[in-house]
């Protein structure tokens, strides 16, 4: 069987600064899960080419058609039962043992930075596993979801409720304590990584940028030029699968060199 191949070498300056700083934060979008085998929303195979968001992604195309939305978004689930983390997320969970203090802010409802280790991890969109009550708001067992008959959508056991995904979609605000939690580690980041993200939803999007403002080195990971291309301090080009582990090993190797290595 033949070696895997090295990682591609990150950029000099990016390996120095995360080397030199105290606190590190990311923000994740769907391009981190792709490789997963999860689509992504904007791509050209993404999921808004083929579903209309306003058609599956509001509060009132829930509530005109709760079975479908609760049908689409068993699909997903479906989809991500057969995934796991892949060696993008499990990079930037070797990249937080590496620094003194590392947010993980994911715009990712898939729970896939969980599972790959990481421990601090911001969830802005919320998550796909969990179901609540839009009426009592008592969060739901997977079994409600098992619809009893066709057209009929899924509804709480105790109220009659229909129970949606605890996720955010368009128009909603996002959860407060997650959004400030998330400035706050924008604001005080010493290095911003974006990756896998078009940059394109606000208010997630603003956060690479308050970072830079605040003085953040920000790097963007990505295979294509998002919204953000133009105010990043370094790009690096290719999957973040590839990328991020080769950035893991070149901080682990600036670690190993340092007279004082990994306590700093
Ligand atoms: C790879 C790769 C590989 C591929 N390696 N890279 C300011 C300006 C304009 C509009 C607004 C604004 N402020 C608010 C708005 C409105 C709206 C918005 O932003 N609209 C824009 C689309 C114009 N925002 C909202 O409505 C938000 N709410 C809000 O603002 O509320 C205000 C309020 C306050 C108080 C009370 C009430 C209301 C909510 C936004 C919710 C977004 N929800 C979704 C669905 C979540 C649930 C679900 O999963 O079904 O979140 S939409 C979708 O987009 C999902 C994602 O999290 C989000 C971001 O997408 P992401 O992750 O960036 O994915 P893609 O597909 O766009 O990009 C993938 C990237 O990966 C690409 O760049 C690829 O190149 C790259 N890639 N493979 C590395 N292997």
């Amino acid at each position: 069987m033949s070696e895997p191949s090295p990682s591609p070498r990150p950029p000099t300056e990016l390996v120095e600064r995360l080397a030199g700083a105290d606190s590190v934060a990311v923000l994740t979008g769907a391009g981190i899960s792709a490789e997963s085998g999860i689509p992504t929303f904007r791509d050209e195979d993404g999921l808004w080419q083929q579903y209309d968001p306003s058609e599956l992604a509001t509060m009132e195309a829930f509530l005109s058609q709760p079975d479908v939305v609760q049908d689409w978004y068993a699909h997903r689930r479906a989809i991500l039962e057969e995934a796991g983390p892949n060696d993008g997320h499990r990079a930037l969970a070797r990249l937080e043992a590496m620094v003194p203090s590392f947010t993980c802010i994911t715009q990712n409802v898939d729970n896939l930075h969980q599972e790959a280790g990481t421990e601090h991890v911001i969830e802005l969109h919320g998550n796909i596993q969990r179901n609540y009550c839009v009426d009592c708001e008592e969060e739901a067992s997977e079994s409600v979801l098992e619809r009893l008959e066709e057209g009929e959508p899924a509804r709480c056991p105790d109220c009659g409720g229909l129970i949606r995904p605890d996720v955010v979609w368009f128009g909603e605000a996002l959860p407060r304590e997650a959004m400030e939690a998330a400035q706050a580690a924008a604001r005080s980041a010493d290095v911003f990584l974006s990756v896998g993200t078009s940059a394109a939803v606000h208010p997630a999007a603003g956060l690479p940028v308050t970072a830079r403002r605040r003085g953040a080195y920000l790097a963007e990971f990505n295979v294509d030029t998002t919204e953000i291309t133009d105010l990043v301090d370094e790009v690096v080009r290719g999957p973040a699968g590839e990328t991020l582990p080769g950035l893991a090993d070149a901080l682990e190797s600036a670690d190993s060199e340092s007279p004082n290595p990994s306590g700093r």
